[in-house]
């Protein structure tokens, strides 16, 4: 591989290790900017604003809460990442968009994003994996790992077995594990091969969100220092 290109997959490997997701409708009572805000502090490493589901934000007012989202980002800099919406990514040059496999191809948002930004798919096979390095993804979202509900259309739990055989085959590609991952049960998908986690709901519906992000950090810090 390139020295350039080796970099860049050492960067978005560290930046995928805790990934936050989270749309204005994943925080309950708790107001949306907040957790973020308190999820930043702790030290998530990426963002993805995933505006989904009953009472999601649409038109002016999705793109105001997504420039909030995005400022408060910056602010700690951490890359921001907007779900399906390439559009709204585009307007508000966000730094990267996130795609699965009944959106937008990914072909058509990498031409549309351009070679600079992230592009992230999510995959569950290898020729899904194989179609992603082929256009040029900067890393694979795979899950459900564990059972989730904050998703209503996810496919069935996967556990880590994906995770494993695709870090093995393709170690340059970099993974990050999703679906119901929780501080207690997040090892085995770094042990898997994956380079972070991604986490909805055990961040957003914490009590108390910067605690929960602290308590992952020192958690993953001991897993990559022992392994
Ligand atoms: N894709 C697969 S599972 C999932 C998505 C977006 C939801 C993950 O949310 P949680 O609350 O961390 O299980
Ligand atoms: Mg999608």
């Amino acid at each position: 591989m390139q020295r350039r290109k080796r970099r860049q997959c050492s960067l978005i490997k560290q930046q995928l290790q805790l990934y936050f997701i989270m749309g204005s409708v994943n925080t309950g009572v708790s107001d949306p900017l907040k957790v973020l805000e308190e999820a930043l502090r702790g030290g998530v490493t990426c963002f993805q604003l995933r505006e989904k589901g009953n009472n999601a934000l649409v038109g002016n007012e999705k793109r105001a809460f997504a420039e909030a989202c995005q400022t408060l980002c910056q602010h700690y800099n951490v890359p921001f990442i907007v779900n399906d919406d390439v559009e709204l990514a585009i307007a508000i040059n966000a730094d990267g968009v996130h795609v699965g496999q009944d959106d937008e191809t990914a072909a058509i948002v990498r031409e549309r994003i351009g070679k600079d930004k992230i592009l992230g798919v999510s995959v569950h096979n290898e020729s899904e994996m194989l179609a992603a390095i082929k256009v040029g993804a900067d890393y694979v979202g795979m899950g459900p790992v564990y059972i989730t509900s904050s998703k209503a259309d996810a496919k069935p739990v996967s556990g880590t077995a994906l995770i494993q055989q695709m870090s093995s085959l393709y170690p340059a590609m970099p993974i990050v594990g999703i679906g119901g991952i929780t501080v207690a049960n997040f090892e085995p998908v770094l042990e898997a091969g994956a380079s972070g986690v991604s986490i909805i709901s055990a961040i957003a519906s914490a009590i108390d969100p910067y605690i929960t992000v602290r308590r992952f950090k020192i958690a993953i810090s001991k897993e990559v220092f022992s392994s």
